[in-house]
């Protein structure tokens, strides 16, 4: 071919080019290192010495404008390849109503809002293993072989050794061996108990809160609950100790608020008491400290466990805690929206 030939074809070809790659194929076919303008260097040793200059001109006249026409084409398909995405591949951001959305889970909502609020009064959230050794879930936290919380029917076991976490309280103790006091920390998580009625199911979620410092008395305790309580349930919430048993805890409490939904006068919810119980705390037992490691004589702690779902369930007037589980769609878009 001819320098002519090969410009013109070159022109034809590259004005009915469409995309980049059908581009990329031309720029091999003629600028290629076996491309027709390689070929036509080639053919100068046919050439009379005298023509040789001039026509080695040419060749590279002729290089050097295809490759100018290649980046230019280049760019103006690059232009037109954006343009043709940015119209087919539009979103309409203007739909605003869409049948399907989701909405929090009421577990969820509860434990994110308990959780802002210890965050805010300085507790650091950690979380631990589902599955617990023996040792963590119970003997650590003062609950020896023969106590009957380790009764087979309460405790989902997997082996003699490994279990599922009855409280989250597993984790809590290793932090304690871990690290030194003061702590200030809570693990919520879900916890596993062999039970299953309209008010106990075999999973559901804890959160546990253990604050252990020189001098942490029940007041401070007290003081905290209180400022979760008017959180959650409104600022005349008042707080109730009774007193209770946890090994775990000495002295322990049960905790009772006063009822959301009558204001402490008596109605159904709250069995005509004006009080609901909500839940366990007390002040770490001794032998749990030392258990893990810090001197019983120096510090004190306090710690709670708040079930999620009892709260979602007082908050919201939910009566059988079954119906958080069975992911119907009536139930959970009540909630979060
Ligand atoms: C309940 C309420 C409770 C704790 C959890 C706790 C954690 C450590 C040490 C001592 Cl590391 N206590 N947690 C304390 C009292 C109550 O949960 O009703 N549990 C059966």
């Amino acid at each position: 071919m001819t320098i002519a030939e090969i410009q013109n074809s070159f022109d034809a070809e590259i004005a009915n080019c469409e995309s980049l790659s059908q581009l990329q194929e031309l720029k091999v076919k003629y600028l290629g290192k076996s491309g027709a303008l390689t070929a036509l260097l080639k053919s100068i040793k046919d050439l009379a010495p005298e023509e040789r200059p001039t026509f080695g001109a040419k060749v590279n006249e002729l290089r050097k404008r295809m490759e100018d026409t290649f980046a230019l084409k280049a760019d103006e398909l690059a232009t037109k390849e954006m343009t043709r995405r940015l119209r087919e591949e539009r979103v309409d951001i203007s739909l605003t109503s869409c049948p399907d959305r989701g909405a929090l889970h009421p577990v969820t909502l509860i434990e994110n809002r308990i959780c802002n609020l210890m965050i805010a009064m300085g507790f650091e959230v950690l979380s631990g293993p589902e599955i617990e050794t023996d040792y963590y879930n119970f003997q650590a936290l003062n609950i020896p072989y023969d106590h009957p919380a380790r009764d087979m029917q309460d405790t989902f076991y997997i082996t003699d050794r490994y279990l599922l976490r009855t409280q989250t309280s597993a984790m809590q103790a290793r932090v304690m061996e871990r690290k030194k006091p003061p702590l200030k920390i809570i693990c919520p998580g879900k916890v596993f108990r062999s039970d299953n009625d309209a008010s106990h199911s075999p999973v559901f979620h804890q959160i546990e809160g253990l604050v252990v410092d020189k001098n942490i008395t029940l007041c401070d305790l007290k003081g905290t609950l209180e400022y979760i309580a008017a959180n959650l349930f409104g600022p005349q919430t008042k707080v109730r100790f009774r007193p209770s048993f946890f090994p775990f805890t000495e002295p322990s409490v049960e905790v009772d608020l006063t009822c959301s939904n009558c204001g402490g006068k008596g109605c159904s919810l709250c069995k005509e008491t004006g009080w609901i119980e909500v839940l366990g705390a007390g002040m770490v037992n001794p032998y749990v400290l030392e258990n893990c490691g810090i001197d019983s004589n120096k510090y004190s702690g306090y710690a709670f466990g708040i079930g999620v779902e009892r709260v979602a369930m007082i908050k919201y007037g939910i009566p059988d805690i079954r119906l958080f589980y069975e992911n119907d769609q009536r139930f959970l878009k009540q909630f979060g929206k």
